[in-house]
C-alpha cells in the first residue's frame, strides 16, 4: 500500500496524462486541456473566475518553452508553485493556534 504521499505523487501522474491524451500531443496540455484541468481537478484556480486575459496570461507563464502547449516539466512547476503557495498559507496555523492556549 502505497503512502499518501506517494499517492499524491502518483495522482499528480495521472492526472497530467487524463488531460493531455484527449488532443493532439498526447505528452502535453492544449490551452483547451488545460482549462479543463483547471476546472475539475484546481477548482480553487479554475478559468471559471479567471478571464479569457488572465488564462491567456497564465498559460504563457507556464509554457516556457513558448510551444504553445503545457508538457509534464511545465505543469510539474506549476503544482509546486502552487504547493508553494500552500505552505505561505498554512506556516503560520498551528502556531496561532498554539499561542491561543
Ligand atoms: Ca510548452
Amino acid at each position: 500500500m502505497a503512502s499518501p504521499l506517494e499517492q499524491a505523487l502518483a495522482m499528480m501522474v495521472t492526472t497530467f496524462h487524463k488531460y493531455s491524451g484527449k488532443e493532439g500531443d498526447k505528452y502535453k496540455l492544449s490551452k483547451q486541456e488545460l482549462k479543463e484541468l483547471l476546472n475539475k481537478e484546481l477548482p480553487v484556480f479554475g478559468s471559471k473566475q479567471m478571464d479569457d486575459a488572465e488564462f491567456k496570461r497564465l498559460m504563457n507563464d507556464l509554457d516556457h518553452d513558448k510551444d504553445s502547449e503545457v508538457d509534464f516539466k511545465e505543469y510539474v512547476c506549476f503544482l509546486a508553485c502552487i504547493t508553494m503557495g500552500f505552505n505561505e498559507f498554512f506556516r503560520d496555523c498551528p502556531t496561532k493556534q498554539h499561542r491561543k492556549k
